[in-house]
């Protein structure tokens, strides 16, 4: 997506050889640069399944064992149904050429999906792909998620807005911190165990937020799944959704030829 970068953490270098690489080639990302004490959450690749490269992942969900996938771009923005033991997309929704779809939830049997900058959220119908109603907003929409209670939504800052499921109304807002810094550029988002799992536009990690405090208590970094130098500086990691039958995230990003399913803190055998 074209959008301004913001350097909201500046983090210093810890796995020296492969960041100075990643400094290199990418001079355009608002790169990552972890210190030695940076809380990082080790993972384990568990599955890999093709991902249609056409689409620019905004939102990742699963409902009933089924991956929905919202995709963005003006003209070419859709909702998609996939198959989890073959990557293939079931169904689609091609979204009205004024819209530009971001994040995907659901309450029940029924989608959730933001827009960029059209301040409304399409209310979808799970099963059949209609649009059965619509929220408004203020501002951009870009990431969401469903905590059980409030729906959680993020606009390109480092704030996350609650907002009542019924009717969209801001019942709170949080800043995202790290290092007494805010963490902008939230992206598409998770909710799960009582944390919020949160993609960082522009960047390849994931980080984990106490939906409490709005404090980082550690990153994801996942950079070794795609070399930055096989792919544009459009092409970066977007997208989370767990999968509680396997326990564990599927992630991928935009225009992405991969899903993967990862596992965190592979060794401790009471992990989430
Ligand atoms: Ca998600």
């Amino acid at each position: 997506m074209y959008r301004t970068h913001h350097h909201c953490i500046r983090l210093k270098i810890k796995y020296l050889f492969d960041r100075l690489l990643i400094l290199l080639f990418l001079t355009v990302y608002p790169l990552t640069i972890y210190s030695a004490t940076t809380p990082e959450t080790p993972y384990e690749i568990i599955k890999i399944l093709p991902h249609n490269k056409s689409l620019f992942t905004q939102g990742l969900e699963i409902k009933a064992g089924i991956l929905y996938e919202s995709a963005g771009h003006y003209g070419h923005s859709t909702i998609n149904k996939i198959n989890l033991s073959t990557g293939v997309i079931q169904q689609q929704l091609q979204l009205d050429n004024t819209l530009f779809a971001e994040g995907l939830t659901h309450l029940n049997h029924i989608l959730i999906l933001l827009t960029w900058k059209s301040e409304t959220a399409l209310l979808i119908d799970a099963d059949t792909f209609k649009i059965i109603g619509s929220h408004t907003y203020t501002g951009e929409g870009w990431g969401i998620c469903y905590d059980g209670e409030s729906l959680v939504t993020s606009n390109g800052s480092n704030q996350l807005t609650f907002r009542n499921p019924n009717d969209f109304r801001i019942t709170r807002t949080i800043s995202i911190m790290f290092n007494n810094q805010p963490l902008g550029n939230i992206n598409e988002l998770e909710c799960t165990h009582g944390l919020i799992y949160a993609n960082v536009w522009g960047q390849d990690i994931i980080a984990i937020i106490n939906p409490s405090s709005g404090e980082v208590v550690s990153f994801i970094d996942l950079y070794a799944l795609y070399d930055l130098t096989a792919r544009n500086h459009n092409e970066v990691l977007n997208g989370i959704a767990y999968s509680s039958s396997e326990n564990a995230f599927w992630v991928t990003g935009k225009n992405w030829s991969n899903l993967y399913l990862i596992k965190l803190n592979p060794n401790d055998p009471h992990s989430q």
